[in-house]
């Protein structure tokens, strides 16, 4: 049988998340052809990424002529920064960046941190927004260390693999493990039942 494919965006202008996800996509059978769009979409200051990724999806949903989705992701250093940079992730990277986060915790050994992220997907057969969200929990690196990846990765510990940053990791091995994978999983999982 030879089903014709229907397309679903993944509306992001951050091309190492697409490569995440697109490599992600390609170890699935599914029904869909998946498509990179940078379109201009509302990034609010929000308390929640998951409140981010609504307001972006919704910012754009009136334009789609196919299903689409975003995600918003954040790093989150529990102990001892009480969650920052969080829903400030991007602007930190571009600001102090891993060395200014580095330069704020003096125990390493002690340190907690996570990746959250939050899909929301625009699913245009029920003309409705579903949410699918992933964490990885692990430690903060004391150094940056590994070449792969971007963003926070050379300083992120996952509990998974505790010998290696997610930047000495393959896409392969930090999708297995990420909060961008586990998302990715659930929405997989809803794309195949609906
Ligand atoms: P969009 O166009 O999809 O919004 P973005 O670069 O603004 O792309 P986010 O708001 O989701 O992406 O993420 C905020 C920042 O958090 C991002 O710029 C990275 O620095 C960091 N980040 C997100 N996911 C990451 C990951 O898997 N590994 C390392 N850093 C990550």
């Amino acid at each position: 049988m030879n089903e014709v494919k229907e397309d679903i965006f993944f509306i992001t202008g951050n091309s190492s998340k697409y490569n995440e996800i697109q490599q992600l996509f390609k170890q699935e059978t599914i029904n869909y052809n998946l498509i990179q769009k940078d379109l201009k979409t509302i990034e609010i200051q929000a308390e929640s990424i998951k409140s981010v990724a609504e307001f972006k999806i919704n910012s754009v949903k009136d334009k789609l002529i196919c299903s689409a989705f975003v995600e918003d992701a954040g790093f989150f250093v529990d102990n001892p920064l009480n969650g920052f940079p969080g829903v400030y992730s991007s602007y930190v990277m571009k600001t102090i960046g891993n060395k200014g986060i580095l330069n704020l915790i003096e125990n390493f050994e002690d340190s907690r941190a996570h990746f959250s992220a939050a899909i929301a997907l625009y699913f245009k057969p029920l003309h409705k927004i579903f949410f699918f969200e992933g964490t990885v929990e692990g430690k903060v690196s004391n150094l940056q260390k590994g070449n792969h990846g971007f963003g926070f990765d050379p300083i992120f510990i996952p509990d998974e693999i505790p010998t290696k940053t997610f930047a000495e990791l393959t896409t392969t091995q930090k999708n297995s493990i990420s909060h961008r994978g586990k998302a990715w999983l659930k929405l997989i999982d809803f794309l195949r039942k609906n």
